[in-house]
């Protein structure tokens, strides 16, 4: 396994939107392992391929406290909205580094994507699965959580970001 590097907004390729996959292969398998131990090791509870610069749709996630139960997420697609009611919750993200803001999601989703057994199921996700899911899906569609800020704060976090680029900061 290795890590990978990881694309820091603004970095256009982030706006690239992924393509599906066909069928899951060992090269595929591959990817997820080493885009679980790139999350695992920045302490993310997500990654979208697209971070890492590979353009399909794969998502990898952990919620869990203990940081054992891996969720891997293959074309995953949005089947129904199933509490639209928002919730509020501080979102960050790892291609966005040291920046959080409270964003609104619908609380309850159900998903249906391909496991890493080229098997499709569904899945219902509330609390922060929901918003995790949703943020990853954003980012296969070449979406950030900045986007939904107002310009300001975006423009804010963008200068600060290519300024450390620049500079050759390292956090
Ligand atoms: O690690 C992450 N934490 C997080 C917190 C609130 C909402 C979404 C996230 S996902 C983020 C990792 C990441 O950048 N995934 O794309
Ligand atoms: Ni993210």
């Amino acid at each position: 396994m290795s890590t990978l590097k990881i694309l820091i907004f603004p970095d256009p390729r982030l706006r690239t939107v992924a393509t599906a996959v066909g069928t899951v292969d060992g090269k595929i398998t591959t990817l997820v392992d080493n885009m679980l131990e790139t999350m695992y090791e920045g302490k993310g509870i997500g990654l979208a391929a697209t971070q890492v610069n590979v353009h399909k749709r794969i998502i990898v996630i952990d919620v869990s406290e203990e940081k054992n139960k891996p969720l891997v997420l293959i074309n995953p697609s949005l089947e129904e909205i199933i509490e639209p009611k928002k919730m509020p919750y501080s979102e960050g993200c790892l291609s966005v580094p040291g920046f959080y803001e409270e964003l609104e999601r619908p609380s309850k989703v159900k998903i249906k994507a391909t496991g890493l057994d080229n098997k499709n199921f569904s899945l219902e996700a509330e609390g922060i699965l929901s918003v995790v899911i949703q943020h990853e899906m954003d980012h296969l569609d070449g979406k950030i959580f900045v986007d939904y800020l107002t310009n300001l704060k975006r423009e804010i976090i963008r200068k600060k970001l290519s300024k450390q680029k620049k500079l050759g900061a390292t956090s």
